[in-house]
Formats: C-alpha cells, sequence, structure tokens
C-alpha cells in the first residue's frame, strides 16, 4: 500500500509510504486522490499528511519523466488537497523537496521537525517547479524570495523556512503525535481552510525592471541553461494573470523542460552519480572497514584540502609534513580557509574552530600509528612515494588503508613497495581538495574488495561523488585531459588565439577555457612534469613547444602576471598579450606550421572529439566501469557542463555515427594514431548498439 488513510477520532492521516524517498509515483498520487475523496466525505475536522521512512515526500518520481505522463497528474493531485473543505496540515520531517513540497504548499498548514528542510531543486535536473511551485511560493513568501530558492535549487532549513512563513509550526519529538496536537489545536481555534492560491502578490514587490535585471544575473550565473530563465517567466506570469491561467502557463513551460536536451542530461548525471559509488563484482557480504581516524602525509594545499574535506565531515586527521616549518604553514593555510568561509558567512566562528581543532599537526611518523586510513599527498615522484610508503608500511597498525593521491603515477608500483598491497588504493582528489566532489578511487591489481568498498564509503560520508577507476597513465580524467590539452596547443600553433580557443570552450558550457585554466593552474607544472619525461614520452613537440616557451620567458600563469594571457596586477582582469601571439608565430615557423584561421566549430570538435575518441577507450580497456562514471568525472572534476550530460551522454545525444564519421575525418586529415577511432566506438555502431545498450568489461 504506497498511500493508506486511517481515520482517528476527529482527525484523518494520510500516510504516504513508498521508500526510498516517497517519490509522487503514479501509485502514490492515484492513492492520495483516493484518500482524498475518502476524507472529504467523513465526519474528519481535519486531514495531517504524513510520510513513513527517512523523509517526507522528495519530489516526482523522476524515473517517470520522459515516459508518457499517466494521470493523476501531480497539479490535479495538488488541487484536491487544496480544494478540501476542511483544514489540511502536511507534517514534514527529512527534506520536502519539488513536487513534495508543491504538495505541501497545497496543503493549508504546514509543520515539520526542526531537522527538517524544504526546497524546490528541479531547476538542477533542468526541470522548473511544475506543480504549482511557480505560482504558489512567490504568493506565500514574496517573488524575490521565491525566485532566489527556485533559480538556485538550494534548501532552506525549518527555521528559516518558520522565519519566511513557509512553516507555521516546528517541533522536535514524535511527528505524527506533534502533526495531530498541532491539527487538534487548529481544531479548537475554528481554523478554516487557508488557500495560497487565494493569496496575491503585490503589484509593487517587484517590477518589470526587477525581471529584467534578474535575468541578466542569471544569464552569467547559470550561463547557457534554459530552466532558470524559464522560472523567471512562470513567475512574471503569476503577478500579471490570474492564478489558473499561471498555473497552466506554468504546466506549459514544465513540459518543454521535461523535453528538453538539458533536462535529459541533467537527469542522467543525477543518477549517474548515484550509481558510480557501486561497484560490480564486490560480493555484497563485504563490508566497509572502519575508519574513525584519517592520516594524510604533506601538508601542502592538496594535503590541507584533504585534511579539511575529513574535518567538514566530523573525521578527526593527523596532519603529517617533514619539517616543523612546512606543517606550519599548511596549518595556517587551513585556518585561513576556514576564516573565509566564516568571512562569507558560510560558516560559524565555533563550527570553523571545532572543524580545525578536529585536525591534529605532526612530523613524527610514529604518529600514524592507530591511523586506519592513511592518504600520501606528496611531490609527484615514484621515488619519494615509494620511501613514503615503506615507511608507511613500518608504522601503520595491521588493517589500516594506504592510499595515494597521486594524479598519474602507477598505483601497482606504488603498492608494491608495501608488504601489504591489498591495502593499497589511489585516492585521487581534486582541487581545491575541501570543495570539488570528485574522488577517484583507483584500484590497483591486489586492492581487496573491502578495501575499494571502505574507499567508495568513505568518499559518500564525506560528501564526495567516488568513481572506480582502474590503473593506467591519468586514470580515468587527466588521461582524457591529455588528448584536449594537445588539441588547445595544436589549434594555437595552426592559427587560433587563446581567447578564441577559451571562448569557443565556455560558449560550450565549460566553467573555464583550456588555456585560462592552464594559467590558473601553473604553466611551469606541467612543464617539470615534461622535463622527467624522455623526447619519445613527450611526444609530438607542437603539442608543448608554446607551453614551454613561455615558461622559459618567466610567464608561469596568473600567479606570475602573465601566462597564455597578462593579468592586471589589481583587477586580475585578463587580456590578450602581443607577446604570446608573437611566441605562438615563431614557434609554428620554427616546426614549419603554415598557420589559418580556424572556424570555432572545428575548435570545438577537435577539443570535444579528442575527449569523446579516449573516453571510449578507457571504457573498452575497463578503466572506467561505466560511461556514466566518466560522465560525473568530467563534471565533478573538470567543469564539464552538467546541463550537457559529460562527454560520453554528449556523444550519445550527437549520434555515435556521427561521432564515428567526425573522427574517422580527422584521422584522415591528419594521419595521427590518436586519431584511429576508438574500437569500441566502432563496434557500437557497426552493431546499432547505445552506450547503454553496451555491457563493459567490468560486467
Ligand atoms: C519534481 O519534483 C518536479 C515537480 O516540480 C513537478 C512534477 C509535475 N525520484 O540521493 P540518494 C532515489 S522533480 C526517483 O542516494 P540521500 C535515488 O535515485 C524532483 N528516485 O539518498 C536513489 O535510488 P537508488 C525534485 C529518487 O539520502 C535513492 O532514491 N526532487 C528520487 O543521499 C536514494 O537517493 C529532487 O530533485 C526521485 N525524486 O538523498 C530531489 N529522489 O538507491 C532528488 C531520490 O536506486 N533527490 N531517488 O540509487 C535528492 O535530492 C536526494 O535523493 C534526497 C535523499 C535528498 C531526497
Amino acid at each position: 500500500m504506497l498511500v493508506s488513510y486511517q481515520q482517528l477520532d476527529d482527525l484523518g492521516v494520510i500516510r504516504i509510504d513508498n521508500p526510498p524517498v516517497n517519490a509522487l509515483s503514479q501509485g502514490v498520487r492515484e492513492g492520495i486522490c483516493d484518500a482524498v475523496k475518502l476524507a472529504q466525505g467523513d465526519g474528519t475536522k481535519a486531514i495531517v499528511v504524513v510520510c513513513e521512512g527517512r523523509t517526507f515526500i522528495a519530489g516526482a518520481d523522476i524515473n517517470e519523466f520522459g515516459k508518457p505522463m499517466q494521470e493523476p497528474t501531480l497539479p490535479q493531485v495538488n488541487a484536491a488537497l487544496e480544494s478540501l473543505t476542511k483544514p489540511v496540515i502536511a507534517a514534514i520531517h527529512g527534506t520536502a523537496l519539488g513536487g513534495g513540497f508543491e504538495l505541501a504548499l497545497s496543503c493549508h498548514y504546514r509543520c515539520a521537525l526542526t531537522s527538517a528542510s524544504v526546497g524546490l531543486p528541479e531547476v538542477t535536473l533542468g526541470l522548473l517547479p511544475g506543480a504549482g511551485g511557480t505560482q504558489r511560493l512567490p504568493r506565500l513568501i514574496g517573488v524575490k524570495a521565491a525566485l532566489d530558492m527556485m533559480t538556485t535549487g538550494k534548501k532552506i532549513n525549518a527555521t528559516e523556512a518558520l522565519d519566511l512563513g513557509v512553516l507555521d509550526r516546528v517541533f522536535d519529538g514524535d511527528l505524527t503525535r506533534c502533526a495531530m496536537e498541532y491539527a487538534r489545536e487548529l481544531i479548537t481555534e475554528g481554523a478554516r481552510p487557508r488557500q495560497i492560491r487565494d493569496l496575491s502578490i503585490p503589484n509593487d514587490s517587484f517590477d518589470k525592471d526587477s525581471f529584467e535585471s534578474y535575468r541578466g544575473q542569471l544569464n552569467k550565473r547559470k550561463r547557457g541553461q534554459e530552466a532558470p530563465q524559464k522560472i523567471v517567466s512562470c513567475v512574471e506570469a503569476a503577478m500579471g494573470m490570474p492564478f489558473k491561467e499561471g498555473l497552466a502557463f506554468e504546466r506549459s513551460r514544465f513540459m518543454e523542460c521535461v523535453k528538453s536536451e538539458q533536462s535529459a542530461a541533467l537527469r542522467h548525471i543525477f543518477f549517474a552519480e548515484r550509481q558510480a559509488p557501486r561497484v560490480p563484482g564486490i560480493d555484497k557480504s563485504v563490508t566497509p572497514r572502519v575508519v574513525q581516524r584519517i592520516g594524510i602525509i604533506g601538508a601542502g594545499t592538496m594535503g590541507g584540502g584533504i585534511a579539511m574535506s575529513f574535518a567538514n565531515a566530523g573525521i578527526p586527521v593527523t596532519l603529517l609534513d617533514s619539517s616543523e616549518e612546512g606543517l606550519e604553514k599548511g596549518i595556517a593555510l587551513i585556518g585561513k580557509n576556514y576564516g573565509v568561509s566564516v568571512s562569507k558567512g558560510k560558516l560559524s566562528e565555533h563550527q570553523a574552530m571545532e572543524r580545525e581543532a578536529l585536525i591534529t599537526g605532526a612530523v613524527d611518523y610514529g604518529k600514524l600509528a592507530d591511523v586506519d586510513l592513511v592518504i600520501e599527498a606528496v611531490f609527484e615522484s615514484m621515488d619519494v612515494k615509494r620511501q613514503v610508503f615503506s615507511r608507511l608500511d613500518e608504522v601503520c597498525k595491521q588493517g589500516a588503508i594506504l592510499a595515494t593521491n597521486t594524479s598519474y603515477l602507477d598505483v601497482n608500483e606504488i603498492a608494491a613497495s608495501t608488504s601489504r598491497p591489498q591495502d593499497v588504493v589511489g585516492l585521487h582528489f581534486f582541487s581545491p581538495a575541501n570543495v570539488m566532489r570528485l574522488l577517484e578511487v583507483v584500484k590497483a591489481e591486489s586492492t581487496s574488495d573491502e578495501v575499494v568498498a571502505t574507499a567508495m564509503a568513505l568518499g559518500k560520508r564525506i560528501g564526495k561523488v567516488p568513481v572506480l577507476a582502474g590503473v593506467c597513465y591519468g586514470f580515468i580524467g587527466n588521461r582524457m585531459l591529455r588528448q584536449y590539452a594537445r588539441e588547445a596547443q595544436l589549434c594555437m600553433i595552426e592559427g587560433a588565439e587563446p581567447a578564441q580557443i577559451d571562448s569557443v570552450l565556455m560558449n560550450f558550457g565549460m566553467a573555464m577555457g583550456p588555456l585560462s585554466v592552464g594559467d590558473l593552474a601553473g604553466l611551469d607544472i606541467g612543464y617539470k612534469a615534461r622535463q622527467a619525461l624522455t623526447e619519445k614520452q613527450k611526444g609530438d613537440p607542437r603539442s608543448y613547444c608554446i607551453a614551454d616557451a613561455l615558461v622559459e620567458l618567466g610567464r608561469l600563469g596568473q600567479k606570475a602576471g602573465a601566462g597564455y594571457y597578462k593579468y592586471d596586477p589589481e583587477t586580475r582582469a585578463r587580456s590578450t598579450d602581443p607577446v604570446v601571439l608573437d611566441v605562438i608565430r615563431e614557434q609554428a615557423r620554427k616546426y614549419g606550421v603554415q598557420r589559418r584561421a580556424l572556424s570555432d566549430e572545428e575548435i570545438l570538435n577537435r577539443h570535444l572529439l579528442a575527449l569523446i575518441n579516449e573516453g571510449f577507450r578507457i571504457l573498452d580497456e575497463g578503466i572506467a566501469q561505466r560511461a556514466g562514471d566518466i560522465d560525473v568525472v568530467y563534471v565533478h572534476g573538470y567543469g564539464f557542463p552538467a546541463y550537457r550530460g559529460g562527454p560520453m551522454f554528449y556523444a550519445g545525444q550527437r549520434g555515435l555515427v556521427n561521432v564515428l564519421k567526425e573522427i574517422e575525418r580527422l584521422y584522415e586529415d591528419t594521419g595521427e594514431p590518436y586519431w584511429a577511432p576508438a574500437t569500441l566506438l566502432k563496434k557500437l555502431v557497426a552493431e546499432d548498439l547505445t552506450l547503454n545498450d553496451w555491457i563493459g568489461v567490468n560486467g
């Protein structure tokens, strides 16, 4: 029974029970309508709507989008609840989200546990609140607050919701009992049904110009996204139209969103994120090890960021550095970062102090004797890593997990420097580690299932999206990035300016262009890494000669005020530098490259197809378990626009046949082996299969 109705003296209780999150599937919607009919006809004086399990309704059932809509629709359910002629009280625990919150807004009163929160996260799925949210919320809390909630998709906690007037009552304790007491209070007071639809929005609360400037801000904040702009239109409609017409307007915009490619892409990412931590082949009986204390080696920016990730989740950390001076610097940087969070109002001083207190500094490896898991974040050199791991092997207790944060190096070789390779795993965090959500969990040949399961569970516990990767140079993300970065270099030497390349990729939706990313990270990093390689390993000099020449001129990127661009020392605004254009032309001459004008389309295609082709190879080799994992890596670690679903989903949207044709053309034109189409791509096209049809080497 997804929905039950029970009469308890003078109260009716509608109880929803659709685990795991009480999503509003067709059966639930039908069940609520049936319950409303019973409630209307019996002798009860008020109705309480409550949910079983861990949360109030978390929204429409996302699995139903993209399939034919089945009645009753959620707007119909909400209209039925709102029209009941006795007070209806929503009793909220956990999170009332999306359609779940809209259902609560159709009830006449709302109460919640103090631990609850409410929100309209539809925008994160490329949707808008399509069951009256855009019409009811502005009537209840005003246009500006409603727009902010709906366009950010952020939840608000019960206290904020009470202050805003979204909730009427909050309490601690047994929700159903408290809600029933509240309902009886309302009956005693003679409270009447109170419909938000009947409230009006004052016409002067938000004028036409304010809507225009709000749209302009959204264009920057939500660059390229359709749903946020449609939300603004719906709220404008709420102001200018009667409720019923506003609802119809909202419905038609909602249906446009449901059918959009952007929403399909964001829904794909929603499910891919949840699937990523699952590792087929690991037996359900494998239980993760208990992890209560973490050790981190290296108090640099990376080590400090990793330490903060654990402290933020309440897990104590021992942060070790080889020198007192390095340790002091690292701890000071952590303190500074927490200070910034306090000044931005993201943390209270007390919270920041509590978190900092969880991080203890050390310079003596003996202090790591009792940690359950240790992560090495030292200099990227195999010799250094091997020394660190053999030392850890000596000091760490049996059963402790030994992890490396290497971005490229061979985890098998690192594991071999210990007597317990089964306990060694890669945990590749992305910078800044306390902010970025991606965590590549690298399984080496001997890593035990228990260790992988522990890493996945721990990643989730600290709020990351863990993705399994196999061992190869650069794992999933950086291996693909090399192909993408190569195209940026080649496009430059062949004729494009840095600003053209960056703006093409920004217009596609990338968080930053490849050359701006280079300047931000520092061009010296790649330069140093190349110095350690042989000429053969470095590959085609055209793919790095410009970067090398810039470093040799002291242009190390933003930190030096100059890289691919020059940077204003005060504002840090970037501009094109004729010196760089000269360097590019000089390198083209040196390598005999005939420069030409490159179209934006060519630049975009070459970058994306380079990612996609390598993605197919990675999938074929079993380095990634699923295409969706690659998408999650690119969205959460490399600024790929989530509304395009990640490189592999995007390839599917373009059509694998078309993608193959374009890669084949690039291969023919250049003769470069890296443009040889990936075997898996050819196989899927030949067999007329999609990526979803394909079951990879990992099952
Ligand atoms: C909407 O409401 C549109 C309306 O305005 C208009 C309609 C006309 N549907 O995240 P978790 C599954 S749009 C189906 O790991 P947590 C999820 O896939 C919707 N399934 O748990 C997973 O399944 P599995 C607006 C859903 O405790 C399982 O539940 N609402 C839905 O970390 C557990 O999920 C949202 O955008 C759903 N709506 O977090 C809210 N939600 O175990 C989306 C979850 O098989 N949901 N599942 O992988 C969330 O934000 C989080 O799931 C929540 C719980 C915070 C609720």
